[in-house]
């Protein structure tokens, strides 16, 4: 399987993240993506490629004019108001307040922004930039003809939504893909996310659509990030009533029932016929996860791996979470593996 890999993701280098009350260095580290390849080159996976760049033109697809303008200038205008520490939003505009841009960058921040943990600084959009053209160029490997690719994003996107960044996300890589399919004349893409946190951002991009069919496996709402999106009688709406479908699990779910819930998404898949399947592919499912809190073991990813392969489709695999940096080389590339029945 071609990789699509950039060393421009390093330039994603926040040096804290709100958590717990304290300023940490960030789970979402650039450690993740070194790990990921050189597991890649260890087991032979196939060639690793730089990738092309695209514009903004594919991005604008998904993400409103105005945010993308906000990521652009948000370090310099932060820095411009003389704070000091990194840009971290602070202020949203909450139940029954004014849903409209200040100008002012502090409160610029929290109009874009769905949680405060993600700090951006210097290189943050440079990298969110490279990291979209990652995807689309896996994405780009599999309209030539190519049956899977593996597009090692960092930053990740999932919980990206049209017009907010947060959750470590930016972009939101696997939307821009999807739409990318569409744009070069696929009818149906379906996106399995399978990252531990549920897929807000792609979801609220798809959910008034019928020719993306959006699935999601992640920690239940009432437990997990991002707390307010991903309960299972989320449907659709209008065109899309129907084309979302969300599997809310407990707090300590192991493959037995992750598997019962992948099992029965994957045949939903099949029965929508899509031209590509993109896989949000979230490793932050592991037993070890320092956020997260199912129990997944390093071989359940081979297992799982071998599960996707069975769709049959043109596959794209996008990187989005995991924590447990020293196994995140191991479970990624399992799933890879796994789909190569190797
Ligand atoms: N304070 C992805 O996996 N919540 N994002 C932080 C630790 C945000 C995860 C909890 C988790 C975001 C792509
Ligand atoms: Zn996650």
């Amino acid at each position: 399987m071609l990789t699509i890999q950039t060393d421009k993701h390093k330039l994603r280098d926040a040096k804290t993240e709100l958590h717990g009350g304290l300023l940490v260095p960030p789970f979402e580290c650039p450690a993740r993506v070194d790990r990921i390849l050189t597991r890649v080159q260890q087991v032979n996976l196939g060639p690793v490629q730089e990738p092309d760049d695209f514009g903004l033109k594919p991005v604008r697809r998904i993400h409103d004019g105005e945010f993308l303008a906000f990521l652009a200038g948000c370090w310099d205008e932060w820095q411009a108001a003389g704070f000091e520490g990194e840009a971290i939003a602070t202020s949203w505009p909450a139940r029954r307040m004014r849903v409209k841009p200040p100008s002012f960058i502090d409160g610029k921040i929290g109009y874009y922004c769905l949680a405060s943990e993600t700090a951006i600084s210097n290189g943050t959009w440079e990298a969110a930039q490279a990291s979209a053209n990652v995807a689309l160029t896996a994405q780009a490997a599999i309209a030539k003809g190519a049956q899977s690719a593996f597009a090692l994003c960092r930053p990740p996107g999932h919980h990206a939504a049209a017009d907010m960044f947060g959750g470590y996300c930016f972009i939101n890589n696997a939307a821009v893909a999807a739409q990318a399919f569409l744009d070069q004349g696929a009818s149906r893409v379906a996106i399995l996310d399978v990252d531990f946190h549920h897929g807000n951002g792609t979801q609220d991009i798809f959910y008034g659509r019928d020719d993306v069919f959006f699935q999601s496996l992640h920690g239940r709402p009432e437990d997990a990030f991002p707390y307010f999106l991903g309960y299972a009688d989320e449907k659709g709406a209008s065109a899309g009533e129907g084309f979302t479908e969300n599997y809310p699990l407990p707090p300590g779910t192991a493959f037995d029932a992750w598997g019962d819930a992948l099992a029965t998404s994957i045949k939903r898949i099949h029965d929508y016929g899509p031209d590509a399947v993109v896989i949000s592919l979230g490793v932050d499912t592991f037993k070890d996860d320092p956020i997260s809190f199912f129990k997944l073991e390093s071989d359940d990813y081979k297992t799982y791996g071998r599960m996707i392969a069975g769709l049959n489709r043109p596959t794209l695999f996008v990187m989005e979470g995991g924590y447990a940096v020293e196994e995140i080389g191991i479970n990624a590339v399992n799933v890879l593996m796994g789909y190569e029945d190797r």
